[in-house]
């Protein structure tokens, strides 16, 4: 197993577009578990394939408290949304900024589980959000760009200024 190294934002490979999953084979078994492990090593509850440079429609998710509930989704859809929860999210591509975004609260997303199985979630709150903040990077869209753009802005260059001194 191995920690994959996630882009950050401004990184324009972040705004890429995934393609769907179509061969379930051991590349893409191990790839899952880096991406679980890299997830739990950064503590984070939700990491797209985009994040590590991977454009496949893949994201993991573990929004248990014990951190024991790994979930693995594929070319997932939402089939159907209502409601509204309001959460301050953050990104592991974003680091260090948390703003609060109003997003349905009730979703119902189909998709395939690792094994290629169709599956089918019901979410609400925190997990509803977390799926739809991971969706959306498969589609380039990051949380920032719910945001004003003054808000994104001096996220940009904070992170720009951080990436500096890091000498990324
Ligand atoms: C997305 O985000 C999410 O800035 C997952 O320094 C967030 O796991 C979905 C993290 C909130 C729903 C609600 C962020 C870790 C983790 C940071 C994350 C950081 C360290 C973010
Ligand atoms: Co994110």
């Amino acid at each position: 197993m191995s920690i994959l190294t996630i882009l950050e934002f401004p990184d324009e490979r972040l705004r890429k577009i995934a393609k769907p999953v179509n061969n379930i084979d051991n590349s893409l078994q191990t790839l899952i578990d880096d991406m679980l492990e890299t997830m739990y090593h950064s503590g984070g509850i939700g990491l797209a394939a985009t994040q590590v440079n991977v454009h496949l429609r893949l994201l993991v998710i573990d929004t248990s408290e014990e951190k024991n509930a790994p979930l693995c989704l594929m070319n997932p859809e939402i089939t159907s949304k209502d409601g509204e929860f309001e959460y301050k999210e953050g990104c592991l591509s974003v680091p260090e900024s948390y703003e609060k975004i109003t997003r349905p609260g009730h979703i119902i997303v189909k998709g395939l589980d690792r094994n290629g199985a169709e599956i089918e979630i019901e979410a609400n709150d925190l997990l509803s959000t977390c799926i739809q903040h991971e969706i959306d990077h498969l589609n380039g869209k990051l949380f920032v760009d719910y945001l004003s753009p003054l808000k994104r802005q001096r996220i940009k260059t904070k992170l720009e200024k951080m990436h500096r001194l890091e000498g990324k």
